[in-house]
Parts: C-alpha cells; structure tokens; sequence
C-alpha cells in the first residue's frame, strides 16, 4: 500500500507540474480525488485491511491526499495568475496608435446669433415669441397701415402663396399677431425667417433673418426704444459702439428711424470695409408704432403708445464675426465655419 501511495504521488505530481490549464487540474483533480478516483479508492478499501495496519494506512492516505490538494492549488494559482498577464496584455491601450479623427460640428452662425440676440432681449425682460413664416396679407400689410400701392406689396418684391397668403417679407407680422392677443402691456421678441425677392449681394440675401422688438403700454416714448437700443447693441458688441440714428419711412411706425452701428473694423475711424464713413451698413428700422396700427388690433391709441423696431439679424451676425459678405453664412463652406 505504502508502495503504491508513493507511485501515485508522484504521478500525480507529475501530471500537475505538466498541466496548462485550468481544465486539465481540474480533471486530475477528479481522476485522484474525485468520487471514483484512485485516493478515494485507496480510502473506500481501508475497511478490507487487517485492523493493525488500518491506522498507518488511513494516516497515509491522508497525507497523500493532502500533498495532491497542495499541489494542485498551487498550480491553479500559478495558471490564474498566467491567465490573468495574457488578458491584461490583449487589453493594453496603445496610446500612440494612429485614430481616425472625427470633427464634430456646431451651430450655424445665424443660430449663434439668434440664440445671444434672444437671450440678450430675455435678459433684459424681454416674452420670446415665435411665429410662422408663411402669414396672411392682413398680418403682413393690411393691418401694419401699408398703403394700397405700396410696393412691397408687389409680386415681384415679395413670394405669394394665394391671393391672402405669403411667404412673410418681415417680421412686423408678430407685432399684429401679439397685439390681436389681447394682452396689454407688451414686451416682446420674435425672430425667425423672411423671404423676399431681393437681388443677392454682399449684404442682401433672398432669405435672411429678422428679429422684431414691439413694447406696447402706457408713457412708452423714443427715449425707450433709444435706450433700449443702446443697451441692446452694449451687451452684443462691446461698450465703444455707436448708435447712428437717420430719419426713414415706415407706414407702421411714425416717427420712424434707420440705424447703423460704428464700424466693427476700424471701430469708427474710416476703412475700406465702411467706405472710409466709420459706420456699418444699416442694421435696423424701427419707431414708434403707428397710432392706425394700434386701432386695427383693438388697443385704444389715446392711452397706449408703443415702439417696434425690426434687426437684420444676418447683417448682426456679419458685424459680430467681421463677415464682408452675407452669402458666407449659407455656403457651408467647412474652411469658413472652421474658423467658429
Ligand atoms: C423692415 O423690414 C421693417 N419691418 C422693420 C421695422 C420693424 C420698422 C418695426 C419699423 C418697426 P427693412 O426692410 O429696412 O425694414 O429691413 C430691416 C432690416 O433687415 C434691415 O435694416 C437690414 O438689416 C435687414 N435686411 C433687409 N433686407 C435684407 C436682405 N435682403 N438681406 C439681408 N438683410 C436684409
């Protein structure tokens, strides 16, 4: 018996030390200790051996069985610990390898410049309301005091649908609709799209962007909309610019002004850019809403007053980011809007 231990022994041994996985232990774990295997075998048969070598064979087997344990855990952690190293180096992150670079994008510089324009005017108490850009005659012309004969009422300015709808020329629309709301006083912005079939050049687009201003209540005057104006062209381009003020036409508004701003160039000095004037090109049109227009949206003209102007808010996005021509914003040309 004794014999017999030591041959398995050192069987076992051998075939643990030759092992290269955790499967292959795993079997000669069941081929020695197993329910059927040759050290269990070896225990089950004590029984049948005369009662004096019983002890000495029992101590043995134990033993035995201990050595075999031993080992074979031994080498389960030397093979997990292998396992381990080869996953931790099919895993490595080579930080030097060459990637594939993916640009990510951003907003168009309009919408950049809607979104600050409408967060300056909501900073500074300003409803933010949105319209559509398809709108009615009424809305469009009718209601804002436009003459008959006016010409932005002709087919060849402005893009019509029917007879009563249009693809919108201006914001000034939203003033109409706001005021149709009912409720008084007001302080609103609305922007968005207008169409208008203008010939495309360096600051004209058939497409371009408008933001509206209207404020309706008691004791509204010219010194509010100057103000407001100022604080609003501040907060956008820096405190050294300048407000132009020149007198204009608007059947809505009367009295009516343009505006220009110092020139974002040569802040004021004269450059090729502003044709050596120090200004801009015209921003806006505004004034103080036409008494007629109040009256047609129900709003008693004797106790209200109100002001309304109307930004290009391409031509702002051009001052802002020093653009020379209107046409850059809708090119979609990468190697300019990679420069934002
Ligand atoms: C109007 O559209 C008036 N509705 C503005 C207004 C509102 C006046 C409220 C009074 C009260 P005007 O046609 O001037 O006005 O256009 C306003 C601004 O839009 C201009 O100052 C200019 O900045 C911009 N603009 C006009 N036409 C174009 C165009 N084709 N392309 C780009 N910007 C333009």
């Amino acid at each position: 018996m004794e014999e017999n231990l030591k041959q398995s022994l050192s069987k076992a041994q051998n075939e643990i030390e030759a092992a290269d996985s955790l499967e292959v232990l795993e079997k000669i774990r069941v081929s020695y200790l197993g329910k059927k295997g040759i050290i269990t075998d070896l225990k089950k048969n004590i029984s049948k051996l005369p009662n004096e070598e019983k002890p000495m064979a029992g101590k043995l087997i134990n033993e035995t069985s201990t050595k075999i344990e031993n080992a074979l855990l031994e080498k389960s952690e030397i093979l997990k610990e292998e396992l381990l190293k080869e996953k931790v180096e099919e895993e490595t992150i080579d930080v030097t390898a060459h990637f594939e670079r993916h640009d990510s994008g951003h907003l168009a510089l309009i919408n950049q410049t809607l979104e600050e324009l409408e967060s300056i005017f909501q900073n500074m108490g300003f409803d933010v309301v949105e319209g559509p850009e398809i709108d009615t005659v009424k809305n469009v012309f009718d209601d804002l005091n436009s003459p008959a004969d006016h010409p932005a009422r002709s087919t060849s300015d402005t893009f019509y649908i029917t007879d009563d709808t249009l693809l919108r020329p201006h914001t000034s629309s939203m003033q109409i609709r706001v005021m149709n709301e009912g409720k008084l006083p007001i302080k609103m912005v609305s922007a968005g799209r207008v169409f208008r079939n203008d010939e495309v050049d360096a600051t004209h687009s058939p497409m371009f962007h408008q933001l509206e201003c209207l404020v309706v209540d008691e004791n509204v005057s010219m010194a509010n909309l100057k103000a407001t104006l100022e604080t609003f062209i501040k907060e956008m381009f820096g405190d050294d610019m300048e407000l132009r003020y020149r007198p204009h036409h608007f059947p809505f508004t009367e009295p009516s002004l343009e505006v220009d701003a110092t020139c974002p160039v040569c802040r004021g000095e004269g450059c090729p850019a502003c044709g050596n004037t120090g200004w801009s090109m015209e921003l806006l049109g505004g004034g103080m809403v036409h008494p007629n227009v109040l009256e047609a949206c129900g709003i008693d003209s004797e106790k209200y007053t109100g002001f309304a102007f109307g930004l290009g808010v391409d031509r702002i996005a051009m001052v802002k980011y020093g653009l020379d021509d209107i046409r850059l914003l809708y090119d979609n040309d990468k190697r300019f809007l990679e420069q934002f």
